[in-house]
């Protein structure tokens, strides 16, 4: 069950991505249904403003769990979407539905069956590896944990950046697989200030990377006021959150 805070969230976006939401106002075939806090939500909506899809961005408390939202997305998790009616969630299944779906807007996958089992390979470590240990590191209250959580960041981002041909995964093409780990690359000043990340750490292509991430104009669209996300993240550092994510991480389980 949901705490009351995270029930009365501030419930829609700010900055730059709130002029986004009010251009995407619209009734469309292409319903998005996104939290404006949510990182999982930031995937779908750079592939969405990527591929210039059109879609219609309709802001859900996935806390609140209310029934139009468990109609689409019996989890109640979000991202969802509903498309001609029909109903689909998951970030990265979304992300390759979209793909599959749109083939007349830009691509995010190449065409090479090989090359594109690879994206899915590295998309699967970020998604499992990378993902874990950067909700790990935040929720960790012992400061041996904070350290633990963060070597394992680390790694796993060092391990994903080896293969980064630069300056994205693929080289001169963007895709799905930059995509999976830019809303995360996005909120690492949260690690930054309050778990002792530094870029130095990583090392290779790193900085170069993150800021190419930070100055894509869809990152740039769809972010909201960093001072919200400070708001949002203080119940993950604090470990007090009851997400689905939180409790996993809490109970040694894969992330929902
Ligand atoms: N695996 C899902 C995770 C989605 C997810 O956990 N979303 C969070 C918001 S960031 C959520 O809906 N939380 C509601 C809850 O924990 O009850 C995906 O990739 O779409």
């Amino acid at each position: 069950m949901s705490s009351f805070v995270e029930k009365n969230i501030y419930h829609h976006a700010s900055g730059e991505a709130e002029q986004t939401v009010k251009a995407h106002s619209n009734k469309c075939d292409l319903v998005f249904y996104a939290a404006w806090f949510c990182p999982f939500v930031h995937r779908t909506w750079l592939a969405l403003e990527e591929k210039e899809i059109l879609y219609e961005y309709r802001e859900v408390n996935p806390y609140k769990k209310e029934k139009e939202f468990l109609d689409i997305n019996p989890l109640g998790l979000t991202p969802a979407i509903a498309y001609h009616g029909k109903a689909l969630h998951e970030s990265l299944v979304l992300n390759e539905f979209l793909e599959d779906e749109f083939t007349g807007s830009k691509p995010l996958l190449p065409k090479d069956s090989f090359e594109r089992a690879r994206c899915r390979l590295w998309i699967d470590h970020l998604a499992k590896k990378f993902t874990s240990a950067f909700f790990r590191t935040m929720q960790a209250q012992e400061e041996d944990k904070q350290k633990e959580g963060l070597n394992e960041l680390v790694e796993t981002l060092k391990t994903y950046l080896d293969q980064v041909k630069g300056p994205w995964f693929l080289g001169e093409q963007f895709s799905l697989v930059d995509i999976t780990v830019a809303p995360w690359i996005f909120r690492m000043y949260i690690l930054e200030e309050h778990r002792g990340f530094k870029d130095e750490l990583v090392g290779g292509c790193w900085p170069e990377y993150k800021k190419l991430i930070k100055e894509r104009p869809s990152v740039i669209k769809t972010s909201s006021d960093r001072q919200r996300y400070t708001e949002f993240y203080q119940r993950y550092l604090q470990n007090e959150t009851e997400s689905e994510i939180a409790k996993a991480i809490r109970a040694g389980k894969p992330l929902p």
